[in-house]
């Protein structure tokens, strides 16, 4: 059965772990959707648009793929891959969201977002999230050499893997306050989210409306998630086993 939209986030895709790039290829080729969100985090590390590494390459070739059949795909971009650009954006068909979008589907009113702006305790990760999404610093990245970024980014995935910090005792959740303020900002009922690696569902009273969080997981080697929104407008949170 199709979905009027599909939700994925937190793949963290890199050449260490190819299985879970090759469960993400087998999703997108099955994907039986006239829409999908990528909510961030894509990539564990992406260096930028012009990385011509095998993982960038496979990945942006099967997006353009299912692009061609009719899926409109949309990306959100998260604290590891904020660096995505127009050029991946135009050799994939993806439409770059904003930070917090807000979207109409199947008659719900949405809310989508990495999640990352959510977590407010952690005041570290936010200093260090403005930093480095100021737009000056973001050109600076850009401008060094290919080679220079992917040592970056190799010494990034390093210490990754040393601190764990996919674990989610590793990052912080969410803050209910901002998660409160945010569906009243936004007038959203269902609010669509990954990041924190506590995949589930969350119903809350928000000035008397009934409002939905749902949390997507990662993936790992073992399995993935996704969430589907039903035609009828009711939404799942399902996992693929690897
Ligand atoms: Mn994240």
């Amino acid at each position: 059965m199709p979905a009027a939209a599909l939700f994925v986030s937190d793949l963290h895709l890199a050449p260490e772990r190819p299985a879970v790039t090759e469960a993400f290829l087998e999703f997108l080729r099955g994907a039986e959707t006239p829409a999908l969100y990528i909510l961030g985090d894509l990539f564990e590390a992406w260096i930028g648009d012009d990385d011509d590494s095998p993982l960038a390459q496979s990945v942006t070739g099967a997006l353009a793929t299912a692009s061609a059949r009719g899926i409109r795909l949309h990306f959100l971009a998260g604290n590891r891959d904020f660096s995505v650009g127009q050029r991946f954006a135009r050799s994939t068909g993806a439409r770059l969201l904003g930070d917090q979008e807000s979207v109409s589907i199947a008659g719900r009113r949405l809310l989508l977002l990495h999640g990352d702006t959510l977590c407010t305790d952690d005041a570290a990760y936010q200093r260090f999230r403005r930093r480095i999404r100021n737009p000056w610093v973001l050109a600076l990245l850009r401008r060094l050499p290919l080679a220079a970024r992917r040592r970056i980014a190799q010494r990034w995935r390093e210490a990754s893997t040393r601190h764990n910090s996919n674990k989610p005792e590793y990052i912080m959740d969410v803050n209910e306050q901002a998660v409160a303020e945010a569906f009243r900002t936004s007038q959203a009922e269902l609010m669509i989210h990954g990041h924190t690696h506590r995949p589930g569902r969350h119903v809350y009273r928000i000035d008397d409306r009934e409002c939905e969080r749902i949390v997507l997981g990662d993936w790992t080697t073992e399995q993935g998630w996704y969430a589907r929104l039903e035609d009828s407008g009711s939404p799942e949170l399902r996992s693929l086993a690897l």
